[in-house]
């Protein structure tokens, strides 16, 4: 019955996140929570750690993911297999930890914690042709937009964290407001979105999930959401590098956006959330050929 209740208010809390995500006009309230878990892993260079957490009873299951800290001098302490208190705190559009304290520090044999290196692939590689599915139930394969740069990223849309899923598409808005506008640009230029979740993310899922991220307004001439089998989306989540699993019921999952160039090879990765929609759009006004 609780676990019951309990689900039923994460998916609830999820629903909100993701509605709320796309909209800037209504900002949520800051709120915080205790966080207890062991480092996996710290990514100076990123500005995060990566937390296998406990749950916060009635937030988040009990999940492994990367998590931004904002003050710097916290990352010359942090080590793997250390066990941290923190606060989490979520605001509208971000999380981040504060407040980290080391409660307990590594034992000697905990690295096989550690999530080996993402390998991504190198820049001028050609992507493979992948089918896909979109938000119409309509077949696409990547292929059909050679002639044109393409700026794929993965996400999916229960995700409950703003700096996940909800940023990448909130980015991916406002590059869509900015191509509108670039007559020179918004020809040339393609969105898609792939759903890590291809179980729920069904084309009417993504469908609603696309137009509340455009504002209502239709997006999908220029920026489709696709998904497809597990396998197939296991594939291409491979080829860029992207890794993702499941843990408690709940995708834990990395970042990895990619521009494809005119000519259908690798152009750009954006590794992370932390690159910023006039980053892309600067790439893809130096594209040859754009
Ligand atoms: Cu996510």
């Amino acid at each position: 019955m609780r676990a019951q209740r309990l689900t039923t208010w994460l998916t609830v809390l999820s629903v909100v996140f993701a509605l709320a995500s796309c909209q800037t006009e209504k900002p949520l309230p800051e709120q915080r929570f205790d966080l207890q878990g062991k480092v996996v892993a710290v990514n100076k260079g990123e500005g995060t750690v990566t937390l296998a957490h406990k749950a916060i009873p009635g937030y988040m299951a009990a999940m492994t993911m990367d998590y931004p800290i904002k003050d710097k001098w916290v990352f010359d302490i942090l080590k793997p297999g250390q066990t941290i208190h923190a606060t989490l705190v979520v605001a509208s559009d971000h999380a981040w930890l504060e407040g980290i304290v080391v409660s307990e520090e590594a034992k000697p044999q905990t690295s096989s914690l550690a999530p080996a290196d993402s390998v991504h692939p190198s820049l001028g590689a050609e992507v493979p042709d992948f089918t896909l599915t979109n938000q119409d139930g309509k077949r696409i394969h990547l292929h059909q937009y050679r002639g044109k740069a393409l700026l794929l990223t993965f996400i999916y849309t229960r995700c409950p964290l703003p700096n996940y899923c909800p940023l990448m598409s909130k980015n991916f808005a406002q590059i869509l407001t900015q191509l509108r506008s670039d007559s020179k640009l918004s020809p040339s230029t393609h969105l898609l979105s792939i759903s890590i979740d291809p179980e729920y993310d069904k084309p009417a899922v993504l469908r609603t999930y696309g137009l509340n991220c455009a504002g209502n307004s239709l997006p999908f001439d220029h920026w489709e959401f696709a998904s497809s089998t597990p396998e197939q989306i296991r594939k291409v989540a491979e080829f860029f590098g992207l890794k993702y699993w499941t843990e408690n019921g709940q995708i834990v999952h990395e970042l990895v956006t990619a521009l494809i160039g005119p000519d259908g090879k690798v152009a750009k990765l954006y590794r992370g959330s932390d690159w910023q929609p006039t980053d892309v759009l600067a790439d893809l006004r130096s594209l040859p050929g754009s």
